[in-house]
């Protein structure tokens, strides 16, 4: 299988369980993507991530062009070869990461300009320049250019907003041009007002993507919100084409947004919490720096086969993570990476199978008796 494909293999309600063919291979949907911002998902190996059970990474135009820079990453050979990951790679297209990290930030219609977080420096990013970096990456899903605003937002700002995004989606779509085994996303901005979301998922239709994400959600605006927007936004996208949902979420978030359309998803989540000694289990969050754990025999979860309910006790997760031994983020994250792909791998299996209602239940049910 040489092009790019999704097929959709079952669903349950709004539910949805394909799989996603490329020439680097097969993601299974719904899928979660690690975040590897930098070239690397922090404190794994990437032999250990693809363990784990994950399909595709997520990569970041904004730090890769700063650092090392896209080019060099080009030179030795692309950014599979580079970190040593040779399954799919999504990356995003950089505009949101320069709205919440980079200095002096300036938007006009070309695109934007921002000094680098890392040392002042002067960068450029538009819609061409991204498709550029995209491409010397060697990403296999490359995101469009996009602006999202933060929210709450009032409407003139969300519509002049999303009218830029949808400008400048169709620039991406002329600079990405014909590149077959590689696939361009179009992102469907507007906020929460579902006139707008309908425009803007009209706008893309137009154009034509490979894949569709939602973009502008997860940025303030509370779970409820959100779910009321994804009961209607997945709707408005091709219902032959995946559809990613930027940024999301919590465990909790993830089965929501499954049960609503979405196919897929990425987080910094749950490597990010593993690095700061939160765990995520069947029984909802773990904070392994509690006391209560100091002389606790037991693993993390009982149920989980990752290396780090395997071999060590919460006793030992709890003193590796008050010492800040490097280790204590290594076997947090694994667990973290291993629980979310687990996840995806129970919703995978009850879309398959009719019986996503009461996956959803038993998830919530699960999560209401607590941590052991
Ligand atoms: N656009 C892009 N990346 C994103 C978002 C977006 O709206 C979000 C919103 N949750 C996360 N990452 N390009
Ligand atoms: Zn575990």
């Amino acid at each position: 299988m040489s092009r790019f494909s999704f097929i959709l293999q079952a669903t349950d309600g709004a539910a949805r369980t394909g799989r996603i063919d490329t020439p680097r291979g097969a993601i299974r949907t719904p899928a979660f993507m690690p975040v590897g911002t930098a070239a690397t998902v922090k404190a794994m190996l990437p032999e250990s991530v693809a363990s784990t059970g994950a399909d595709i990474l997520l990569g970041n135009t904004y730090h890769l062009m700063l650092r090392p820079g896209a080019e060099r990453v080009h030179a030795l050979g692309g950014l599979h070869r580079f970190m040593n990951w040779d399954k799919p790679i999504l990356t995003d297209s950089g505009g949101f990461q320069v709205m919440s990290l980079a200095d002096l930030r300036k938007l006009d219609e070309s695109g934007v300009t921002f000094r680098s977080h890392i040392d002042g420096s002067k960068h450029a990013l538009s819609p061409e320049r991204s498709m550029e970096i995209q491409r010397l990456l060697g990403s296999d899903i490359v995101m469009a250019f996009d602006e999202c605003p933060a929210l709450p937002a009032d409407r003139d700002r969300l519509a002049s907003s999303m009218h830029l995004s949808m400008r400048w989606a169709r620039r991406s779509r002329e600079a990405f041009g014909d590149r077959p085994g590689h696939a361009l996303f179009g992102i469907q901005q507007g906020g929460l007002e579902h006139d707008l979301r309908e425009e803007s998922a009209a706008a893309l239709r137009e154009i034509g993507f490979e894949g569709y994400a939602i973009g502008g959600l997860a940025v303030g605006e509370g779970q409820e919100a959100m779910f009321g927007c994804l009961d209607h936004a997945p709707a408005m996208l091709p219902e032959d084409k995946p559809r990613y949902l930027m940024g999301v979420g919590k465990p909790d978030d993830i089965v929501g947004a499954v049960a609503r359309g979405v196919d897929m998803m990425d987080c910094v989540l749950p490597s990010r919490s593993g690095r700061t000694g939160q765990a995520w289990t069947r029984r909802g969050q773990v904070n392994l720096r509690n006391a209560r754990h100091a002389d606790d025999p037991r693993p993390l979860d009982e149920a989980c086969g990752c290396p780090a309910c395997r071999g060590y006790s919460r006793a030992y997760l709890h003193h590796v993570t008050r010492s800040q031994e490097m280790i204590a983020g290594m076997l947090l994250t694994w667990h973290n990476l291993h629980y979310y792909q687990e996840l995806m791998q129970g919703m995978r299996d009850a879309i398959a199978e009719g019986r996503f209602s009461e996956f959803e239940a038993a998830f919530h049910a699960a999560r209401a008796e607590g941590d052991i």
